[in-house]
């Protein structure tokens, strides 16, 4: 059987401009392509990396005349998803067409239709492997809730059932690495010590995942929804035996929350310190986390943390309250002060809600300075299909729900008029820019990296100053 994966590429501009600073490995295609079985043959192609996507897709069908094609996709690319099941049904109509991912998975109803045959929800590679066998035997393909058959009568009372338990972690497959162009992957790497003069500031980066889901229940998020509250991890060993075959040294856990486990974190640490693996991380983690394990960090940056994703979120408890994010703002500051004293570079992620009052902008510019030097980030509250947030929603919104869900776009009417909120928000990235590591600790990059940063950066800006043009004359104030 020759199997062809394809990760689909969002156009809006915000989501392609920050592809200019992060472009990570389509690690969930890894996952998945790792069951096939040495008999058949399987593709990875990588939307995101070509000129022209639909030519790219269609050279991609003509040259491996695929029997099963396989799309992945967040909610952004629901539609990119569709057209191309579309374009493959009309080049291929003897191929069948199957989607999974994070969309897939929690509103499964949205594929059900007549381009795409079958639906996979939650973990890929388990049931891609009985899906094969299946599809071997001659047997029907369906087996809810894993695998939807969009043929099958009761297709619509399947995709209403709950997603299957995620199934233990050691069935889940070993990531193909080897089916992609590993020179294509890159992070910018702000990390570095005052002065200093770093070889690059793209590094090519490895992508790691060691747990899956948080057993915490903030509203803006899907984590807890995809495991129904469950933290899975996946052994300390094991993750180190992951990291050490890696050809990078640069190396993005790709978890939502990696040091919930706080014990098998410390393993995972001791055992790249005792294995003699010198490597650089980049890792997600909670302020409360982080404050209350000052020891474990420390032994982190001696393993070769670099970066921290800690998501703070609001500089208002009531928000963080109304988030569901069961922490405090003392705890974040608490938190920064921590990680500037371990020399941990900071990656501060906050929520502009689409409520914010100018005096809310104005505390945010505040914020970016007290937090700096740090990596500054800010993304718009907006109901997340498939998050708590969006079943408590009413679904009426400025613009569409799913081609619109970057994080990026207010799917909610703003307090100001959408365009100045979107001046307001555009100068908080700017700002945050201007903040960053590497111009505070005048680090020395190489020239063609400054140039490089310094466009991609401003494109950053510029998108995020426009957004408000993508939405219809009738609301754009
Ligand atoms: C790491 C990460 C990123 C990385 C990129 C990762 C990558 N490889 O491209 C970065 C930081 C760059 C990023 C950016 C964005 N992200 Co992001 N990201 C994540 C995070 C934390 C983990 C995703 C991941 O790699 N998981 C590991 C893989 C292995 O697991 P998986 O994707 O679930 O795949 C498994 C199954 O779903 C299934 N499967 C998946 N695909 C397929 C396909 C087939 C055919 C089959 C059979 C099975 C299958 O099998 C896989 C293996 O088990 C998730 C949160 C989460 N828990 O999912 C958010 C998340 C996916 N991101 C999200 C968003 C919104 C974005 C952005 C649009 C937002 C932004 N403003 O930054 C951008 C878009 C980037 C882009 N270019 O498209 C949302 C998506 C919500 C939604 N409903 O769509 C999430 C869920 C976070 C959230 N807000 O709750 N992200
Ligand atoms: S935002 Fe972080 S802490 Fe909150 S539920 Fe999601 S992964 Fe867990």
């Amino acid at each position: 059987m020759r199997i062809l994966l394809v990760k689909t590429r969002s156009e809006l501009k915000g989501v392609r401009a920050l592809e200019g600073f992060i472009c990570l490995e389509p690690l969930e295609l890894e996952i998945v392509a790792g069951v096939v079985e040495p008999e058949d043959s399987v593709r990875i192609l990588d939307l995101r990396l070509q000129k022209d996507p639909r030519q790219a897709f269609l050279d991609a069908l003509r040259a491996e005349q695929p029997d099963l094609i396989g799309f992945t996709g967040y909610s952004i690319h629901v539609q990119a998803i569709k057209d191309l099941a579309r374009l493959a049904k009309e080049q291929r109509p003897e191929a069948s067409v199957m989607v999974g991912g994070i969309h897939a998975s929690l509103l499964p109803h949205d594929f059900m239709v007549p381009e795409i045959d079958l639906i996979i929800r939650g973990e890929g590679s388990t049931a891609l492997r009985e899906l094969l066998r299946r599809l071997k035997a001659g047997q029907p393909p369906e087996f809810p809730p894993a695998c939807l058959s969009t043929r099958h009568p009761n297709c619509a009372i399947h995709a209403e059932m709950p997603l299957a338990a995620y199934p233990p972690i050691e069935q889940a497959a070993a990531p193909r690495r080897d089916l992609v162009d590993r020179s294509r992957y890159f992070f910018a790497w702000t990390a570095a010590a005052k002065g200093e003069r770093i070889p690059t500031l793209f590094p090519r980066v490895a992508s790691v995942r060691t747990s899956i889901g948080c057993a915490q229940r903030c509203s803006f998020c899907i984590s807890p929804t995809l495991t129904s509250g469950r933290y899975i991890t996946v052994p300390a060993e094991q993750v180190v035996d992951e990291i050490a075959t890696v050809p990078e040294t640069y190396i993005a856990f790709t978890d939502d929350e990696m040091f919930l486990d706080t014990k098998r974190a410390r393993q995972i640490a001791e055992l790249i310190l005792s294995r003699g693996i010198r490597k650089h991380y980049y890792s997600w983690a909670r302020s409360d986390t982080i404050i209350r394990h000052p020891e474990l960090f420390k032994l982190w940056k001696q393993a070769g943390l670099d970066t921290l994703f800690v998501g703070l979120e609001s500089v208002d408890n009531t928000r963080l309250a109304a988030y569901n994010k069961s922490n405090k703002t003392q705890n974040n500051l608490d938190a920064v002060q921590m990680l500037r004293d371990l020399e941990i570079n900071l990656h501060a992620a906050y929520i502009v809600d689409p409520d914010f009052t100018e005096a809310d902008f104005d505390l945010m510019e505040k914020e970016i300075l007290s937090v700096s030097p740090a990596e500054i980030a800010f993304t718009v509250l907006t109901p997340t299909p498939g998050s708590a947030l969006w079943q408590q929603s009413d679904k009426q919104f400025l613009i569409d729900p799913y081609l619109y869900s970057d994080c990026f776009h207010t799917l909610k009417a703003p307090r100001l008029s959408l365009k100045r909120f979107y001046l307001r928000y555009g100068r908080l990235t700017a700002l945050a820019l201007r903040n960053n590591p590497l111009r505070i600790n005048r680090v020395r990059v190489p020239a063609g990296d400054f140039a490089k940063a310094f466009v991609r950066g401003i494109r950053y800006v510029i998108a995020h100053h426009t957004l408000h043009r993508d939405y219809p004359a009738g609301v754009r104030r």
